[in-house]
Order: structure tokens, then sequence, then C-alpha cells
């Protein structure tokens, strides 16, 4: 497609911190893209630039960002680029050039469309007295994705109203943050869930666990022996059908063992251990792998890792970050997973929405391919 002009302008996130917005002008089309933004941020991540001098360099090579391109050959122009200009702005402009014409993938797909994957506890550096970062619903059971989102929902208000004494509010991703422990959440988000046949999952983001060599809970220091063992608790005790970084970003090690361990009955999922970055992915480590366009900074990075991680038979998981804005991209982008991580409350209902607008452009437009809820492992 063709790229007339572009123009980038300071807004902000849900958690009130600036980002990028960029629009693409195309003949009569209008493509607009916005950057998330993470709190939990691994090291292998697309590196940010300071919005100021992002926005002042894109000023002076905006000229060879017009012309025709494919979003490929977009893309690439940006990674070339992302020193200058920053995993935020590289992520703004790759989403809008998406945008300008998102429809075209529903028409393209088989019709699966994923199951969200909600966080329905929160804790860790997103709030709270957990470490555990989230307590995760996977309404498994759910006929369409109207109904998923409508499980997770149903979950998330029972545990509300049933433990009222214990909330404090919600956290950036819409999360309950309660006063309970990790065991107790686990506890009573699985007794939950189980009532509305739904599986539970953590996301542990352990790296920001690990301080001097030990895993940290308050004033207790696990060593990796001792982390593993709880995690292999966990996953027996409670049935975890997901267990995101349960390591730090570096300790292989215990990733593979426990994908040995658990690997059948569980998905182990990297997300600051692989960063997106379809290079880092090793089938032996995990089986699952987080995908967030802004953690390699374009649409086509995202989706050679997703190519790569089905190649290698482990499961994307397309995710949102915990600073988010209104934009929808991922949503289109999760008709290519099976899973898509996007939050549960708040300002994540943009996405959730336009998953059930999609099951209806699929029933509309794919009249040979009946829209249906992906394949679990
Ligand atoms: C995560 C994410 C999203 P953040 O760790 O998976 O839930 O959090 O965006 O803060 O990295
Ligand atoms: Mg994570």
């Amino acid at each position: 497609m063709r790229v007339d002009c572009i123009s980038l302008r300071r807004i902000f996130n849900s958690r009130g911190e600036e980002t990028t917005e960029a629009i693409i002008f195309s003949g009569d089309k209008i493509g607009i893209g916005s950057s998330p933004s993470g709190a939990s941020v691994g090291s292998k991540e697309a590196k940010l630039v300071d919005l100021n001098e992002g926005m002042k360099n894109f000023e002076g090579i905006k000229n060879k960002f017009c012309g025709d391109f494919s979003q490929e050959s977009f893309d690439e122009l940006l990674e070339k680029n992302l020193d200058k200009l920053g995993g935020n702005i590289t992520t703004a402009l790759s989403f809008a050039y998406f945008n300008l014409d998102k429809e075209s993938l529903v028409y393209k797909t088989e019709g699966e469309m994923p199951y969200p994957l909600g966080n329905a506890v929160g804790g860790g550096v997103h709030s709270g007295k957990m470490e555990i970062q989230e307590i995760l619903v996977l309404p498994v059971n759910a006929k369409n994705v109207y109904e998923a989102i409508k499980t997770n929902f149903e979950i998330w208000k029972e545990i509300k109203e049933k433990y009222k004494d214990k909330f404090f509010g919600v956290n950036d991703e819409g999360a309950l943050v309660m006063d309970f422990g990790n065991e107790e959440a686990l506890k009573i988000v699985s007794e939950i869930a189980g009532k509305y046949k739904a599986r539970i999952g953590i996301d542990l983001a352990a790296s920001e666990l690990f301080k001097d060599g030990a895993y940290c809970y308050g004033e207790k220091k696990l060593s990796k022996e001792d982390q593993f063992e709880l995690v292999s608790k966990w996953i027996e005790d409670y049935d975890l059908y997901y267990i995101e970084d349960p390591f730090e970003e570096n300790d292989n090690e215990n990733f593979k063992k426990l994908r040995e361990k658990f690997g059948d009955k569980c998905l182990i999922v990297g997300d600051d251990l692989f960063a997106t970055h379809k290079e880092n992915l090793d089938n032996e480590i995990a089986n699952s792998v987080i995908v967030k366009p802004n953690q390699i900074g374009t649409i086509s990075g995202a989706i050679k890792c997703i190519e790569k991680t089905k190649k290698l038979g482990m499961v994307p998981v397309l995710s949102h970050r915990s600073g988010e804005t209104c934009d929808t991209t991922i949503a289109f982008l999760s008709l290519l997973t099976p899973i898509a991580k996007f939050g549960i409350s708040q300002i994540r209902v943009a996405k959730l929405n336009e998953l059930i607008r999609i099951w209806e452009l699929l029933e509309i437009c794919n009249k040979d391919k009946e829209p249906r809820m992906a394949k679990l492992k």
C-alpha cells in the first residue's frame, strides 16, 4: 500500500504515561496505531528511546517512509531505524500501517478464534501483597468468544463480590487487588473458576523476584532448587493449565527441568525468556511463547515469532502490556494464536469487544469457514 503522509503525536496510556500514536494516510484510508508499555520489562526487549528524541529523529527520516510498501518492507525500514526511534515509536508506526487494512486478515484466516486468558487477581510489580504477578483464568469450555469473555467476567465479579471485605481495588490491568497471599489466592481463584469449568494459570514474572541469586518472597529467599519445588507444587496442587515466567529470564536450567516434568500437562510459557525474538525460541526449555509486538518493535517481527513458535510445536499466546491504550491491533493479530492474553476489565474491554466484533465479521465475510474456537492442547 502507498504511504502518502505520516504524523506522530504524544498521547497517554492507561497508567497516565506518555506514549506515541501514529497516523498513516494512504489515499482515502487512515491507519492509526499506538504503543503499549510494560511494568515487568525483560532485558531482551526492544529498547526504548526518549519520546522527544525519538519523535525528533523520526522527523529527520520521515520522507523515507513515504511511498509504496508492504507490511514487511515497511517494518524492515523500521527495524533498520530501531536504535534511533525506539520500540515504542516503531510499534506505533507498524500498527498504524497494519490498521490501514486490518480486516483483510479476517478474510485470510481459517476462522479460528483465540480463547481469552484473563488476569483475575493481580500482584507482583503490578500491585498488592502477593508475589505472583497474575492469576489467570482460561474459559476452556466456552463455545464462542462472547461466552468466553462473559465467563471470565463472571469469575472476576464473583471473586470481587464474595471477598468484598478483602478487596482493595483494581490494578493497571484491571485485575483485582485483594488482601490475599499467594496460596490463598490460588485456592480461591481455582475454586471459583472450577464452578465455571474454566482452568487457571499464573504469570510469576519471576525476573522481578530474582535478586542476588535468590527468588525473594518478602523476607523469605528461595534458592533455584527451592523455587523449582514451589512451582512444581503449585502446578500439582492447583492443576495449573498455564505457567508463565516461573523462573528468571536466564534460568534456562530450571525451565528445561520444568518442561521435562510437566510439559505434557501444562503450558510452560516464556515471556521475558524469549521477549518475542524468534532467534531466542527453544522448545526444550518451554512449550509456549508469549508474543508482545512491542518487545520486538514490529508486526512482522511478531508474526515471524508466531510462525517459528508453531514450527517448533510450541503454543503462541498473543499478549497485551500492563500499560495500554484502546488500540485493538492485537485483537486482529490474535487470529493467528489459540490464546489471547488481554486482561478482563476496564480499558481491556476495547480489545475483548473487538474479538466479539471479529467473530461476527467472520460469520459475515467468511461464509465457507464458520468461526470457531481454536484447538487447545
Ligand atoms: C506480563 C505483562 C502483561 P507487563 O508480564 O506478561 O500481563 O506485564 O506488561 O508489565 O510486562
Ligand atoms: Mg509475563
